[in-house]
């Protein structure tokens, strides 16, 4: 994989033909690794999602993960995931025209079909952040057709007709990434951007919750109003805490 990619954009760029999931490598150079510290392949064997799920991850996608070491508690944590999503939504409309939105926690939807997931592991001891990986996929140069119909996914390349060139992608979603992360506005363009507000919705976690989405909180909580009237907070169970290594 040779992406050409401005060398300013991240600390260190690593470019692999083919890994079993670019968060794994990421884990394992992440101690040593420099803050922003990004890896790209051209093929994942086993990506993927969250709660053990897997991401299907063929030749043409961009599959990255980006190593940060922010000073910030894990309770901080959700608003480096959300800043991956609102990053990439904000890839897909300035370079594409395309109408993407966030599906809480952390998908990316286009047409209401989901073009990208956002996969954060953090490694913390108590209340130190050791490293966070945020892990992105986004469908680009794939056919849809590539994709099972229940999983109601699409790619660029089915929305657009065309590929487009990753590297350009990549640079952006970097970018707007670390404009986002600086911003005092990240939390109110994740909610402008939600899909999810005002919908119902039925939240699967401890119990089931079935009701409207009612409002999202800063912390990444998701408030559904219940069908018999009772409000509940629902925190994105997306951080996957790795083991202190
Ligand atoms: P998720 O658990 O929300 O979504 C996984 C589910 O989405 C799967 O169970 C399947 O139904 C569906 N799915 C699988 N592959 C795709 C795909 N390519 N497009 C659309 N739907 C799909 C979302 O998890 C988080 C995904 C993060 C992926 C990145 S890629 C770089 C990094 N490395 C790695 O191993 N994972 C992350």
């Amino acid at each position: 994989l040779h992406l050409h990619i401005p060398e300013d954009i991240c600390s260190r760029l690593i470019q692999l033909e083919s890994v079993g999931s670019t968060n794994e490598f990421a884990r394992e150079i992440a101690n040593e690794a420099e803050n922003w510290t990004v890896v790209i392949a051209e093929v994942q064997t086993a990506g993927r999602g969250r709660l053990g799920r897997k991401w299907f991850s063929p030749s043409g996608g961009v599959w990255m993960s980006i190593i940060l070491k922010p000073r910030v508690t894990p309770s901080e944590a959700f608003r480096y995931t959300m800043a991956g999503s609102v990053a990439v939504c904000r890839a897909l409309r300035d370079l594409y025209g395309l109408d993407a939105r966030t599906k809480w926690p952390n998908d990316v939807l286009v047409n209401g079909r989901k073009i990208c997931g956002v996969l954060t592991e953090i490694s913390a001891e108590l209340d130190v952040i050791n490293y966070m990986i945020i892990g992105i996929g986004i469908n680009a140069n794939m056919s849809a057709s590539s994709l099972p119909e229940e999983w109601n996914a699409t790619t660029i390349y089915e929305e657009l007709h065309r590929e487009v060139p990753r590297g350009e992608l990549v640079a952006k979603v970097l970018e707007e990434m670390r404009a986002l992360l600086e911003s005092g506005d990240l939390y109110h363009q994740w909610v402008r951007l939600s899909d999810t507000l005002n919908r119902r919705v039925r939240v699967k976690g401890f119990d089931e919750v079935t009701g409207i989405a009612e409002s999202l909180d800063p912390d990444g909580a998701l408030v559904v109003r219940k069908d018999d009237g009772g409000i509940v907070r629902i925190l994105a169970g997306d951080c996957i805490h790795l083991r202190p290594d």
